[in-house]
């Protein structure tokens, strides 16, 4: 199954409500989306890399810069069957595992394609639903956060994580839990506090959070394991797992107690299924995080979330929780908490390819 072509696009696709987290907001996404080809098959992915270097230091330019520049050329003409080995060429391309990602994940929707099978059965999922939740942005007042609240408590999700930031945090979280005092909450701080804050991260404790997401730096281990131990609360760490190195320091300082795996931050797919495994064997749960993907990301994240290991919900939310129209159908849907894996040949839901064209504001070729 050689590479015959790659076809990178972009395309603006603006989201149904601004979404603020402790860094910044935005209104708009530029969606990467790459097309490997062979055989008269397509494989399709989403490279995940945001507008601005705050989450990562990837970007859309960076990413665009690195796969035309570095990557793109150099897979056409190798074999795509073991998508990981694919990136072989350019494994002394430091970083940009975002970009690197979105290859690989390409590599595997056109490998279960070539076999018929589905992209969760080809990484060994095993469950026809997933649970999932619902990622709740930074709102400047309580009764707005309410209000999104209760309308996402209505549309069925498993839980709602919520986003803090200083100065909205635990008296903001402390108003939720008294007004929804059965929801299962967590809070996401994206790496806005500081050890110097522990007395304050410890008031959580009161709340019945399910857990906190990286509430300290994106690089600092020491300060996370330093906290977990000061916490009843399970830390997750999310920006500052990168790499299956980045796992074993966690593990071992005792930075975390829960991992949210977003294949495109740690390289793709082969790296998400080994952290998976690792956790397992540690006996600490993993669930799928998102990046306000398009449809063909989010059904990359359903196929990933179908692994055992993923018995938390992610944030893997409906279509019509990010678009007005996505750009595959069927649309993803949640009905009791629950998202369908979809069944079908690889990642399993058709691509609005007329609209995909119009949308599009670049493309390169390769092959
Ligand atoms: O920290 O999990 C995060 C979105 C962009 C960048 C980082 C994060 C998020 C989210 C949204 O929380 C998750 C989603 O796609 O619904
Ligand atoms: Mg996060």
């Amino acid at each position: 199954m050689k590479i015959e072509r790659a076809v990178l696009r972009e395309l603006p696709l603006r989201l149904r409500e601004f979404f603020e987290i402790s860094s910044g907001g935005q209104q708009d996404r530029r969606i990467l989306l790459l097309t490997l080809a062979t055989d008269g098959l397509e494989g399709w992915s989403e490279c995940v890399a945001g507008e601005h270097p705050s989450y990562a230091y990837e970007t859309t330019e960076t990413a665009w810069h690195v796969l035309t520049e570095y990557i793109l050329p150099e897979i056409i003409g190798r074999e795509g069957d073991v998508p990981e080995k694919l990136l072989d060429p350019v494994r002394w391309v430091r970083g940009h595992q975002m970009a690197k990602a979105s290859v690989e994940m390409a590599a595997w929707d056109l490998a279960a394609r070539a076999e018929g099978i589905s992209l969760s059965q080809k990484l060994g999922g095993e469950r026809e639903v997933v649970p999932v939740g619902v990622s709740v942005g930074l709102k400047p007042t309580d009764e707005e956060l309410h209000e999104q609240v209760q309308g996402y408590i209505e549309d069925g999700y498993a839980r709602v994580k919520i986003k803090i930031k200083p100065g909205r945090d635990i008296e903001m979280l402390a108003g939720l839990r008294e007004r929804f005092p059965d929801i299962a909450f967590m809070a996401d701080a994206n790496s806005a506090y500081s050890l110097a804050d522990v007395d304050k991260l410890r008031e959580l404790d009161a709340l019945g959070l399910m857990m906190i997401e990286q509430p300290l730096s994106y690089n600092d281990f020491l300060d996370h394991a330093r906290l977990q131990a000061q916490i009843e609360t399970p830390v997750c760490l999310d920006e500052s797992i990168k790499s299956e190195g980045d796992l074993a320091l966690a593990l071992h300082l005792g930075s975390c107690r829960i991992v949210n795996v977003k294949p495109g931050r740690v390289g793709g797919f082969a790296v998400s299924r080994r952290i998976h495994d690792t956790m397992r064997l540690e006996g600490l749960p993993v669930w799928c995080g998102g990046m306000l993907e398009s449809g063909v990301g989010r059904a990359h994240n359903v196929a990933l979330a179908s692994l055992p290991g993923f018995t938390l919900p992610g944030d893997i939310s409906a279509s019509r929780r990010y678009w007005e129209r996505d750009i595959v159908s069927p649309e993803f849907e949640v009905a009791d908490g629950m998202m369908k894996v979809p069944r079908g040949p690889g990642i399993g839901v058709d691509l609005d390819i007329e609209r995909i064209q119009s949308l599009t504001v670049r493309e390169a070729s390769f092959g």
